[in-house]
């Protein structure tokens, strides 16, 4: 919750008047404090005193993740190298690294904002929340255990790696809850079958984040684990985790509306969305003091409503993210999201949720194969069966992204299993 100094759930006005003071005072700051943005705005001839409140937004400069690559190392910090406290950094797969700064201040208030989303997972301090992010670089592992401990939560820090060995300490420990990434969970959830030892856990909560997740993997995981599996939004450039959560209704992610200002965009021009329309999510950090960033593009693709939620928070919830602008394939000029064919796959509920598709371009013709995980039986007892499932999930997958497939089904086991963010597709055509 963001309480006003009442103590009650701040309403919507006081939220604007809270955002517009602090966008004030940030723009004084990145202008007097980072050149690149003093820049940009002079480009634009704008002055800090233009800004007088957060419907002044629009008129700020655009932030990309080039920005940050090219001011590598540390070009966009706003405070001399002795007030930052901790760096992160993402790798991506082309370039140089994005480097990101926090002060004491930003620590203690990402502890806060990750603390917010584990209660709204319903958790406390009687809980014992294993995580299960990799520590290091990555931001998810100290993220989410700073949020943990400031919870008051007992926290197991497993990072990822051992799966037996996190296993038996959610046994042994009596792990009531988990954050990991959704397709790292499933293998959780494989390993714990496999061993019998479902009925053994006390796990009543997961906080899953990372990667996109469809909903109908939060119910497969859901039921598999007999557990209310949440989801959790952030980036690195922004913070890390925390960002945004879903709370017990599910009906989208509550975005810290105190520190982040959210705004959806239509991709190509740039201009606002409408609510609830999908575009790409833009933010601008409200309180960030290491590296403060406005109106940052992050290609993700989502919406955003306004409405009040079931549970009485005010703050505005992002839809379930869809994918990233630069995760859609462009197969024979078709637009094809992975998480389509996500859900297509765990709505007919005959496969496993383990799926991998190959793009290749053969004699100038783009060709889309997907290899889905089956139950063993498939190629024993219900061996006769195999080829009309085949035909059956080609077509389900047609129907859902308008496009022939070719569909080839595996043995349990198959795909590679990921700890950290998962990989659904093999682009060859981007390898030649
Ligand atoms: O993935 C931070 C994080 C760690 C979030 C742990 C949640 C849990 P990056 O490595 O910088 O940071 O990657 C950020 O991951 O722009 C999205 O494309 C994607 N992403 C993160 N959370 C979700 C989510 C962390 N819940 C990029 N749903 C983001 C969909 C997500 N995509």
């Amino acid at each position: 919750m963001i309480w006003n100094e009442a103590k009650e759930c701040m309403s919507r006005d006081q939220l604007q008047t809270l955002q517009s003071a602090r966008l004030v005072k940030l723009v004084d700051r990145v202008y007097h404090n980072v050149e690149f943005y003093r820049r940009k705005m002079q480009e634009l001839g704008i002055e800090p005193g233009d800004i007088k409140g957060i419907e002044d937004i629009t008129k700020l400069p655009f932030t990309t993740k080039a920005d940050l690559r090219d001011n590598y190392p540390f070009g966009l910090f706003a405070v001399p190298q002795s007030q930052i406290v901790r760096v992160h950094a993402s790798s991506g797969t082309t370039g140089k690294a994005t480097v990101v700064g926090y002060t004491r201040k930003d620590i203690s208030v990402w502890a806060e904002c990750v603390a917010r989303a584990f209660a709204q997972a319903g958790l406390g301090r009687d809980d014992v929340i294993q995580i299960a992010y990799g520590y290091g670089l990555f931001t998810g592992g100290l993220g989410a255990h700073y949020g943990a401990e400031n919870l008051g939560a007992t926290v197991v820090p497993m990072s990822t790696g051992n799966t037996k060995k996190l296993v038996t300490m959610m046994k042994d420990f009596g792990a009531t809850a988990i954050a990991c990434t959704p397709s790292y969970l499933l293998h959780i959830a494989e390993t714990l079958e496999a061993g019998d030892d479902i009925k053994d856990i006390k796990l009543k909560a997961a906080i899953c984040g990372a990667e996109p997740w469809t909903e109908q993997m939060r119910k497969q995981i859901e039921e598999k684990l007999h557990i209310n599996a949440f989801d959790i939004y952030g980036l690195s450039e922004i913070m890390g985790p925390g960002v945004a959560c879903d709370c017990i209704y599910h009906k989208g992610l509550h975005v810290n509306e105190d520190h982040f200002f959210p705004e959806i965009l239509n991709p190509d021009t740039l201009a606002p969305c409408a609510e609830d329309e999908t575009g790409e999510l833009a933010f601008t950090t409200l309180t960030k003091e290491g590296i403060p960033l406005l109106r940052y593009r992050t290609r993700d693709l989502t919406s955003i409503s306004y409405a009040p939620c079931e549970c009485g928070r005010t703050t505005a919830r992002l839809s379930r993210f869809k994918g990233r602008s630069d995760d859609m394939l462009i197969i024979r000029g078709v637009n094809v999201f992975p998480s389509q064919v996500e859900a297509a796959l765990l709505e007919m509920g005959e496969t496993s949720p383990h799926y991998m598709m190959i793009v290749d371009r053969i004699n100038n013709l783009d060709t889309l194969e997907v290899q889905v995980e089956v139950d063993e039986a498939f190629f024993f007892d219900r061996l006769s069966e195999l080829d009309s499932l085949t035909k059956k999930i080609g077509h389900v997958l047609q129907q859902a992204i308008g496009l022939a497939v070719k569909v080839k089904l595996v043995e349990p086991n198959t795909i590679e299993r990921s700890m950290g963010k998962a990989v659904h597709v093999i682009d060859k055509r981007k390898l030649v």
